[in-house]
């Protein structure tokens, strides 16, 4: 037993050893892989037959980046998009070298301006579920990184705090 003992002393000093470099290598992975804030993303649910879908988000970025693609076990591949009005009639367009996202500056992906379209759908995106969606970013020297996003499907757009708020006076007028 005592030799069990000895023999395991050793060992563990070693690990501790290796834990500061080990950290350090995690802590750097993570700021890598996380380098870019994304606030209320939300999928809208599909209809039968349809078979694209639109993801929208807010993003800040830390550094100056460019929003190049998304994927996601749902779709096929996922696109940059940008709306534009051609007369009457609203036209979507993939953005090839991706959307320009300005360091500090938030970038709003919403319905009818900038969002992400997954294509070629594998499956109906369902309201209240969730959908992983991995977004991949692409800096000034075109080093690439990916952020991991999980996605609420919904059907309607989510209210802004403002709307919430006179929602909520108007409530509270109508008891009174
Ligand atoms: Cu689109």
């Amino acid at each position: 037993m005592k030799n069990t003992t000895s023999f395991a002393w050793p060992s563990l000093g070693k690990a501790s050893r290796l834990l500061p470099a080990l950290l350090l290598a995690l802590a750097s992975n993570l700021s890598f892989a996380q380098p870019v804030t994304v606030v209320e993303p939300w999928a809208r649910a599909t209809v039968q037959g349809q078979k694209a879908a639109g993801v929208f988000m807010r993003l800040t970025s830390a550094s100056d980046l460019r929003l190049v693609s998304a994927s996601s076990p749902v779709a096929a591949f996922g696109q940059v998009h940008a709306m534009r009005m051609e007369g009457d009639i609203m036209k979507m367009q993939a953005l090839k070298n991706g959307l320009e996202l300005p360091a500090g500056k938030t970038v709003e992906l919403k319905p009818g301006s900038y969002h992400l379209m997954l294509m070629d759908l594998k499956q109906p995106l369902l309201k209240d579920s969730t959908i992983p969606v991995s977004l991949v970013f692409v800096d000034a020297k075109g080093t690439q990184s990916q952020t991991e996003v999980t996605v609420p499907v919904r059907t309607l757009v989510p209210m802004a705090p403002a709307q919430q708020a006179r929602h909520i006076d108007a409530s509270e007028s109508a008891q009174k």
